[in-house]
């Protein structure tokens, strides 16, 4: 079947309704049940409103859902790879009938679009996965949105405004504004060009390649991941990203976020990309090599060539051509990457750039561009840029407080980052004064620690943090969140329990033993001991400063400091 015999005649440029019919479905909406979506989802709904997944008028119904697993088609036969559904929990498909409208919000309520639900089903998740694996063994997500028993909806849509974005506003232009560009510069071939990671020199110079020999523009976007706001990386990658098209002649390479993320499902996603990309105005698409997740030697994997053949064999009905990575090789004379087709590597540079950014080395001038290398070196800092949290451990009376203060000074003295203090009574008093002893409130109260010195961290200050933190579990969960921006060294302050009650500074241990305090730690309640703290400082061993003096001796030996 042609490309052009299968698709509906219409050609609305959004599913957006006029405003006076959203007025009415605002109004309507107050007796409508809604839906919150979660961050894959609303990138869902967007590609659906702006049309990039074009022809479909709304989620999938189960029939559409059954065939686009079965063959790959709607039921009109339309090529479609992948179901787009609407998940919700069992609980709220329960009070739902076929026919009903639901209201479509964002995680903050503000009402997106009014489904018409005409189909309710429990999925077989697991047939989901076997049928959208086949025919490569690649992992798959579906539509599930992480619900783990999720019911789905099908319908038509009616959009009510485009989910809010306020980050890089001037270049997220929908399918229809990129395909209007393309009319007015004249591009009539386009290779669409996605990666979820930063493109340096040797990218540059693959990318001029495909454009020469296809006598085609580019458009370029970065792949984002749902989460996308949580992360610093997302800016740091569309920033790389702009100052990267920066390094191409304007009629040559366009810049474009799209709300398209990874979905890891093979095969069908690429294949979903392709009619993404095809509603973006393209006309090719630029195919990476999944498995090279590091430079190899000599050419690609026959997965590889197998994936691109699977695609090119379908690219009468997707309208899009798939095109492979070039083999690079640097060319020692020029310092330049150039095509190697009897040889040299598929060239990823992007770990060894972040490598030597971290390692506070400098990046040799043909792997990168200045203006790329500036952007990532805000994200990607040597470790002695980096925000770190100083967690210390232990039972009460092990000195945890008093080498926090003396480490605070230092640090202070040194001058180099802001220095933050969370001593265990600090927090009790301003964050926690609301928390008992009881387990749950322990691990509530060191997963606050671990969320301060994260935002401390992520902003290139050292968190000093010195509460008791008995379970492994609220320790695990703050270096969790705090090695997402910067360091974390756990100092296990094991001075012996015997000592601490001997010097038993606040009488407490006396209170305990008398019965008068109730879940001691150490006494009557548990201290589960860190497995691999980076340090075990024991105070009775060593004096004050001898034990401040190790742990800055260890900042020092890993460059923290
Ligand atoms: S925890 O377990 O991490 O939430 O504890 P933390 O916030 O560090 O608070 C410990 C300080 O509270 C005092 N205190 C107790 N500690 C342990 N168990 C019980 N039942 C208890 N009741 C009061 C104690 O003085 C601790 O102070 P430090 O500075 O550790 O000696």
């Amino acid at each position: 079947m042609q490309y052009s015999d299968s698709l509906p005649a219409h050609n609305a440029e959004s599913l957006l309704v006029h405003f006076r019919r959203a007025e009415l479905l605002k109004e309507r909406a107050v007796e409508f049940k809604s839906v919150n979506l979660n961050p894959s989802q609303l990138c869902n709904l967007e590609m659906l409103l702006n049309r990039a997944f074009y022809p479909l008028e709304g989620y999938l119904g189960r029939e559409d859902y059954k065939s686009v697993l079965s063959d790959m088609r709607l039921r009109d036969g339309t090529l479609w790879p992948l179901p787009i559904c609407l998940a919700v929990s069992e609980e709220f498909a329960a009070g739902l009938s076929e026919g009903e409208c639901v209201a479509v919000r964002d995680a903050e309520g503000f009402m997106l679009a009014v489904l018409t639900v005409s189909d309710i089903w429990k999925p077989d998740l697991k047939a989901e996965a076997r049928a959208i694996r086949d025919p490569f063994p690649e992992g798959a997500d579906g539509c599930h949105g992480g619900l783990v028993e999720p019911w789905y909806l099908g319908g038509r849509v009616e959009g009510v405004s485009y989910p809010q974005r306020y980050d890089f506003t001037d270049f997220r232009l929908t399918p229809a504004e990129v395909q209007r560009f393309f009319v007015q510069k004249g591009w009539r071939k386009i290779v669409a060009v996605q990666a979820g990671r930063p493109l340096h020199k040797a990218d540059r110079a693959m990318l001029e390649e495909i454009a020469h020999d296809q006598g085609a523009s580019l458009l370029l976007s970065p792949q984002l991941k749902p989460s996308m706001y949580f992360s610093v990386d997302h800016f740091s990658l569309v920033r790389s990203f702009q100052q990267f098209v920066e390094t191409f002649p304007r009629s040559m390479a366009k810049l474009n976020l799209t709300p398209w993320f990874e979905r890891r499902m093979g095969p069908r996603g690429a294949l979903l990309r392709a009619i993404v990309n095809k509603n973006y105005g393209c006309t090719h698409m630029l195919v990476w090599d999944g498995a090279k997740a590091e430079p190899r030697q000599n050419a690609f994997s026959e997965e590889y060539e197998a994936h691109i053949r699977w695609l090119a064999d379908r690219q009468e009905e997707t309208g899009i051509i798939p095109v492979a990575e070039h083999c690079m090789a640097l060319d020692q004379a020029s310092c330049r990457y150039v095509r190697s087709d009897g040889g040299g590597r598929c060239v990823n540079d992007h770990n060894a750039v972040v490598k030597r950014l971290t390692l506070g080395e400098p990046v040799p001038e043909w792997m990168s561009f200045p203006g790329v290398l500036k952007e990532l070196s805000r994200t990607y800092k040597p470790r002695w840029k980096q925000g770190i949290t100083l967690f210390f451990t232990g039972l009460s009376g092990a000195g945890k407080s008093t080498l926090a203060k003396i480490l605070f000074v230092k640090l202070l003295e040194l001058n180099s980052r802001p220095v933050t203090l969370l001593d265990g009574d600090i927090v009790r008093t301003n964050l926690s004064s609301e928390l008992s002893f009881s387990k749950e409130h322990r691990n509530l109260n060191v997963i606050r620690i671990g969320f301060v010195a994260s935002e401390i961290v992520k902003n290139g200050g050292v968190a000093i943090c010195a509460p008791i933190a008995p379970y492994a579990e609220s320790r695990r969960h703050a270096r969790g969140a705090v090695e997402h921006y910067g360091g974390f060294v756990e100092i296990h302050v094991c001075t012996p329990l015997s000592v601490c009650e001997q010097r038993d500074r606040k009488g407490i241990y006396a209170k305990a033993r008398a019965g008068i305090i109730k879940g001691l730690t150490g006494v009557d309640d548990p201290y589960i001991e860190p497995e691999n703290p980076e340090l075990r400082i024991d105070t009775s061993e060593l004096s004050p400063n001898e034990a401040a003096h190790e742990i800055l001796l260890y900042l020092s030996e890993h460059r923290f400091i």
